[in-house]
């Protein structure tokens, strides 16, 4: 087992059964241009962690543990897309429509893409998922069960979006899970105190809490 200091108590995970769940370091999320910004956020935010999940990405392929992405988008034809995710909220630019970097959060349009800075090697799973949380209507739960994984590592925005409602879903499913608090950012900073918090509050009720350098140190 390795043991990582951690936020409500030390995280111990036996290697070989972990993989890291780097959610959403898409354009459409993190670039001037897409959804993100029609959404009327400040995009720059985001970037900040970008050096930070790099670093921990580095960090599972040099120990040849699994790295899973996970893109959030649509089918061209939206049939996958609630009609009220497409209503919801004024963006500028809906789900759908043509912009700057292709159609907003469809599959395979350049918006959808992981950034180059973060973009998976030959080999790594990338999940395309419809909604926030990544085991929803995809293969992530099988995939993990193929590779025998019981230890979950998560980074990626938005923290209470996408990132916590994933932990949410691997919490329920079993998984033991760890957020690294600086790989993972929300547009709004007061949103990402609070669910980081929340995530470790009652004993870890949905997971554990950590910086990388924890995580770092405890793998030398
Ligand atoms: N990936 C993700 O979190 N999707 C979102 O829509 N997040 C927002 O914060 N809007």
């Amino acid at each position: 087992m390795i043991t990582v200091p951690a936020d409500p108590f030390p995280y111990a995970f036996p290697p070989g059964k972990v993989a890291l769940i780097v959610i959403d370091m898409q354009r459409d999320f993190v670039e001037p241009g897409g959804f993100g910004e029609s959404l009327g956020n400040d995009v720059s935010l985001l970037r900040a962690i970008i050096p930070t999940v790099a670093e921990l990405i580095a960090l599972f392929r040099r120990e040849g543990w699994p790295v899973i992405h996970t893109r959030e988008g649509h089918l061209a034809d939206l049939s996958d897309c609630p009609p009220s995710k497409i209503r919801r909220g004024k963006p500028s630019l809906r789900i759908g429509d043509a912009g700057p970097m292709g159609r907003i959060m469809v599959r395979g349009e350049p918006g959808n893409a992981i950034i180059p800075e973060l973009a998976p090697i030959e080999g790594e799973i990338v999940i395309d998922k419809p909604g926030k949380g990544a085991f929803y209507a995809t293969s992530l739960g099988a995939d993990l069960e193929r590779l025998g994984i019981t230890h979950l590592v998560f980074a990626g925005v938005t923290t209470e979006v996408c990132v916590q409602t994933t932990m949410r879903e691997a919490n329920d499913r079993g998984y033991d899970c760890l957020l690294i608090e600086d790989a993972t950012e929300s547009y709004f900073p007061s949103y990402k105190a609070a669910t980081v918090s929340m995530i470790a509050a009652q004993g870890a009720i949905v997971g554990c809490v950590a910086p990388l350098a924890a995580l770092s140190t405890a793998v030398e």
